[in-house]
């Protein structure tokens, strides 16, 4: 079988990532690139989810793009330069996309990150690596770094952690560690202490690692940058007492540093299962205590306690600063890699003026908000969908009698039969083919100043008149003078002696529930002066929740004067003719496609043809 590589990561090394992490692969590129690579680490995606396709990453300031690839086979074959796979393959596909990743001899070394892999898959996993003299990293970690040429995934964290730790470039301490935060720690505790990580390793927490403390170490040993190696092991296991053996048998020369956590299983009485797996002593060898010790007598510098660890690391690395093992080399800075916006933006970093504002309505949180109240409460406050529209028009908890008022208006205006405009335009609009939402909208459009639309016009006509003390005979006098006709007044259909009973219901309920009603009595004296007129001439419903509409503004208590004016001033009044009448068009577009109307043809005989005579040079 072929011998296991020495050196397994270089400033060359090309991987291919399975799984769509894109963040990883992106903190992978951006490590890439503080530490002066020449080429992205990351040669290719393996995604069997979606077709062949490319991904989007940033390399320093430039965009460039990543081939992901459905089938492992195409990937390796497409990047023969590849021979390190990192698997994010979840615990269930891990194993057969390993096993499949072995079967491609460029393949040196793997990294699997997915814990909880059933432990005899592992064992499957790890002879045919022996077998293919391929190293695992894994399962169940982070997986390593080495400053200066590679990262798998997401170790040593977000960027401005490799910065503070000084992973860019590589100094002379190589660390083994079977779990992946504390080996960040260690990533500290070394650039703190001595001239940097050479490499770092963390092999996993699982009982049955891919690789061990041993092989990590010895590859450590034949490493000649490497001039001190620290081990982390933990409580569990037997693995620690081969790198005694290592230290006694003159196979490991270089100063090992060691701790084993889990000293603290002592202080329970019975057996502690910790984090790992593998991390649970179960003979009396297996514990921290006694494994540190015997570290300790095979000549390993072991602390009395982690606090300390990093005393004895400082120590161990001066001694070889001052014998000359280590030279310790000029710090050169590393290029700036532009930060993410969005990460700059959560450190407070940045400011952006944002394209547009809003405030009525919330939904980024765990509960949709509407003009900051959660819906759960307006469900359980029963607030209806009155108090909904005042939430989002009006951004005001209204009154119980104001928003029944409002649905009371969206029930009366709902509809009012085919023969209006709107309905009308929806109707033939149906019949020509068209979808719901256009024939909708078509009917919407209807809505203005004759029809449907005058409830804003009359709100503002009849309040103008009223705050500067027109009595009604003057103003519709100065409305007749100016030529214009007063919004809110008059109906086709509608008279004194056909009277609508829409507005009667409104006006009862007004005249029982609103604490004033001042500019619908004034509407309504004005309507007696029309009406003597012409019978048609009558407050219309238009005319009607708009009137009544600016006392509910101006006296329900929730508004100042300047602001009950503003909703006027801005349209918000025919909203509710066209929100109660959406109602009807949608009515009458189901009812032309469930009746199956066919195309509407207006009649040649309901049509005058007046085209002007034959006009001859
Ligand atoms: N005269 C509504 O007109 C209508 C006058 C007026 C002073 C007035 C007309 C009008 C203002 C806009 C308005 C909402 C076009 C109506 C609605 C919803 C609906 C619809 C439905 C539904 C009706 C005859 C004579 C003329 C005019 C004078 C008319 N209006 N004077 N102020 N406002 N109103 N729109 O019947 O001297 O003979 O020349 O524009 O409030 O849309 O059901 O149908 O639920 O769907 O065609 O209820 O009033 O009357 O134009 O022939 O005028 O009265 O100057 O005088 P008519 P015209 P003269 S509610």
């Amino acid at each position: 079988s072929r011998a296991r590589a020495t050196t397994l990561f270089r400033k060359q090394t090309k991987a291919i990532v399975w799984g769509m992490q894109t963040r990883a692969v992106q903190g992978m590129l951006d490590f890439d690139y503080v530490c002066s690579r020449d080429e992205p680490s990351v040669a290719a995606m393996v995604y069997p989810f979606t077709g062949d396709h490319k991904q989007k990453f940033y390399w320093g300031h430039k965009e460039i793009l990543t081939p992901v690839y459905k089938s492992m086979d195409d990937a390796m074959k497409k990047h023969p330069e590849v021979d390190v796979l990192i698997s994010f393959a979840s615990l269930r596909s891990a194993f057969d996309s390993t096993m499949e990743a072995m079967q491609h001899p460029q393949i040196h070394t793997i990294a699997i990150i997915a814990e909880g892999i059933p432990e005899a898959q592992t064992r499957k996993i790890i002879k045919m690596a022996d077998e293919k003299g391929v190293t695992i990293i894994g399962p169940a970690t982070v997986g390593g770094i080495k400053p200066g040429c590679f990262k798998i995934g997401n170790t040593g964290g977000m960027l401005d952690n490799i910065l503070a730790s000084k992973l860019y470039r590589p100094g002379s301490v190589a660390y083994v560690s079977r779990s992946g935060g504390m080996s960040n720690e260690l990533n500290n505790i070394v650039s703190r202490t001595t001239d940097g990580v050479y490499e770092g390793v963390a092999i996993g927490g699982d009982r049955y690692p891919g690789s061990t403390f041993m092989d990590h170490v010895l590859r450590y040993e034949d490493t000649p940058g490497v001039k001190m190696i620290i081990m982390l092991g933990e409580i569990g296991g037997s693995e620690e007492y081969k790198i005694c053996q290592g230290i006694r048998e003159g196979r490991i020369t270089k100063p090992v540093v060691c701790w084993c956590i889990g000293t603290c299983a002592t202080m329970f009485t019975s057996e502690v299962q910790f984090g790992h797996a593998g991390a649970c002593a179960n003979q009396a060898s297996e514990t921290a205590v006694a494994k540190n010790q015997a570290l300790r007598d095979a000549g390993a510098y072991v602390p009395k306690s982690f606090d300390e660890l990093d005393d004895v690391v400082k120590t161990v690395y001066d001694e070889l600063v001052a014998n000359g093992t280590i030279i310790p080399a000029q710090e050169v800075p590393p290029p700036t890699v532009p930060m993410d916006y969005s990460w700059a933006r959560e450190l407070g970093l940045i400011r952006k003026p944002a394209s547009f504002m809003t405030s009525i309505c919330d939904e980024r949180g765990q509960e949709l908000i509407y003009a900051g109240m959660p819906i759960t409460e307006i469900f359980k406050e029963e607030m209806g969908l009155g108090g909904v529209l005042g939430l989002l028009w009006f951004q005001r908890r209204l009154p119980r009698y104001a928003c029944k008022f409002i649905e009371m208006c969206l029930m009366v205006t709902a509809d009012h039969g085919p023969a209006v405009s709107g309905a009308h335009n929806t109707i033939v609009c149906a019949r020509a083919g068209k979808d719901l939402i256009s024939s909708l909208t078509s009917g919407l459009l209807t809505i203005g100043d004759r029809f449907g639309g005058a409830l804003d016009a009359a709100a503002k006509q009849f309040s103008k008149a009223f705050d500067s003390g027109m009595v009604p005979m003057e103003f519709v006098n100065k409305m007749k003078k100016d030529g214009k006709l007063i919004m809110g007044i008059g109906h086709r259909v509608k008279s004194i002696n056909n009277p609508d009973m829409r507005v009667q219901i409104l006006k009862d309920y007004v005249k029982q529930n609103f604490p004033s009603s001042v500019m619908l009595d004034y509407a309504l004296d004005v309507e007696k002066i029309t009406t003597s007129k012409k019978p048609n001439l009558i407050l219309n419903v238009d005319g009607f929740i708009g009137v009544a509409f600016v006392d509910l503004l101006r006296t329900c208590g929730g508004f100042t004067r300047d602001e009950a004016d503003e909703f006027v001033e801005i349209g918000a009044l025919n909203g509710i003719f066209v929100l109660g009448r959406s109602m009807g068009f949608i009515g009458h577009y189901l009812d032309q496609k469930r009746l199956k109307q066919g195309l509407y043809r207006h009649p040649w005989d309901d049509i005058s043809y007046v085209l002007p005579e034959h006009m001859s040079m």
